[in-house]
């Protein structure tokens, strides 16, 4: 599963959303104003930036949108 931690009005999750989306890649979105959330993306990455991208299945995390948006398309 590929998970995104983003926050409301961020143009940099807005950025990768919007790659994800061209690609065709879903992205399963999770909001830091949900205080949950937020202590996973804490706990993942070490600290409050999003976007913040996990890949459970290949074990990659990393944040910096432009960064995450190479990532997904090499992964098409
Ligand atoms: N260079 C980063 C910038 C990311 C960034 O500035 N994110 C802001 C939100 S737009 C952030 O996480 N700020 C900390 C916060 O909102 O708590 C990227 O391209 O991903």
């Amino acid at each position: 599963m590929l998970i995104l931690y983003v926050k409301t009005g961020c143009p940099f999750c807005a950025k990768v959303l919007r790659a994800a989306a061209e690609i065709g890649i879903t992205l399963d979105e999770r909001n830091i104003a949900d205080e949950k959330n937020l202590a996973d993306l804490m706990e993942k990455g070490g600290k409050r930036q999003v976007p913040f991208l996990v890949d459970e299945e290949k074990g990659v995390s990393m944040y910096e949108s432009d960064d995450i948006v190479k990532y997904l398309e090499s992964r098409i």
